[in-house]
């Protein structure tokens, strides 16, 4: 049962599980025991994830409308993350950082495994910093760097570092960017610097603590775009790209920037313009699974 990967199911590698009748996701609140996951889950062929509880909430809503599809009552029964669908799409919020991510991540992986899906496609939509490019820029990430500027998440288990590729579909991504463009919505696509933070990680000035100079900092910047085709920083890319490549699902990662890096550091735009450019992401994301359902 835990070696699927094949018929385009959400694939899961864990022996302890085979023949294990119940499992409990515990941050969902869903147990295999006491809810028939396949009924509920099968269908599901996109997960829509973002850090935001109240955005994916949002998105999930205006998504029922727009494919007049019905919308779930919250599926979530722990208050750690919302969980919405709509027809084949699930909503899924993952807070801010690659801890919190993983955790969603994981739990979703194994629910979707139980659940027979196939051929089921991850899209995070998010924000970000962006590096050289006009605020309100939607980024579609072509991969995820870590803090060493590596292709890969690091994990850390049993007092032993273990790497893991952090591989987007390309495919995926070029679609998503040509929507983008179909939808005049302002578009770029390059690498994505997965940070551990928002403050020294990302080279701010404005932390609590700040060791490096404003030489320093605009160097990396520079250095970043110029020798590494780094568009943007974030703080999920590297363990969403590398958990769902493991689990043989397509990924993309889609991140408007609120602001660009070269100018400052402080995110300062107006509600409004917050309120347009959180919608950017879902705009060309929705368009392209309505074409697809
Ligand atoms: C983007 O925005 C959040 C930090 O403000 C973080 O979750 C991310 O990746
Ligand atoms: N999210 C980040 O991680 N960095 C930014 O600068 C903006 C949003």
């Amino acid at each position: 049962m835990c070696h699927n990967g094949v018929n385009g199911l959400v694939h899961i590698y864990n022996p302890h599980l085979e023949g294990a009748s119940d499992d409990h996701l515990y941050h969902f609140g869903i147990s295999r025991a006491t809810t028939d996951i396949p009924a509920v889950f099968g269908d599901v062929k996109f997960v829509c994830t973002g850090g935001s509880a109240t955005r994916i909430a949002m998105y999930a809503k205006l998504f029922a409308v727009e494919a007049n599809l019905p919308l779930s009552e919250n599926l979530s029964k722990s208050d750690r993350f919302c969980m919405f669908k709509t027809g084949p799409v699930l909503w899924v919020n993952h807070g801010m950082g690659t801890p919190s991510l993983s955790i969603m991540l994981v739990e979703v992986i194994k629910l979707l495994h139980y659940a027979n899906a196939t051929d089921t496609v991850f899209i995070r939509m998010g924000t970000s910093g962006g590096i050289g490019v006009n605020p309100g820029t939607v980024i579609v990430s072509t991969g995820a760097l870590n803090g060493m500027l590596e292709e890969s998440y690091v994990q850390y288990i049993m007092g032993k570092k273990v790497n893991r590729p952090t591989k987007v579909d390309p495919k995926l991504a070029s679609e998503l960017v040509e929507t983008a463009k179909e939808l005049d919505v302002p578009v770029d696509s390059g690498l994505s610097l997965c940070a551990d933070d928002f403050y020294e990680g990302q080279g701010r000035l404005d932390g609590a603590f700040c060791e490096y100079s404003t030489e320093e900092k605009f160097a990396f910047l520079r250095m970043l775009r110029d020798e590494k085709n780094v568009m943007n920083f974030e703080m999920e890319s590297t363990c969403f790209a590398a958990l769902t490549h493991r689990a043989g699902a397509r990924a993309a990662i889609v991140c408007v920037t609120l602001l660009n890096r070269e100018e400052g550091d402080q995110v300062k735009v107006s509600h409004e313009e917050y309120l347009e450019f959180e919608m950017r992401p879902f705009r060309l994301v929705s368009a392209y699974i309505k074409e697809r359902i």
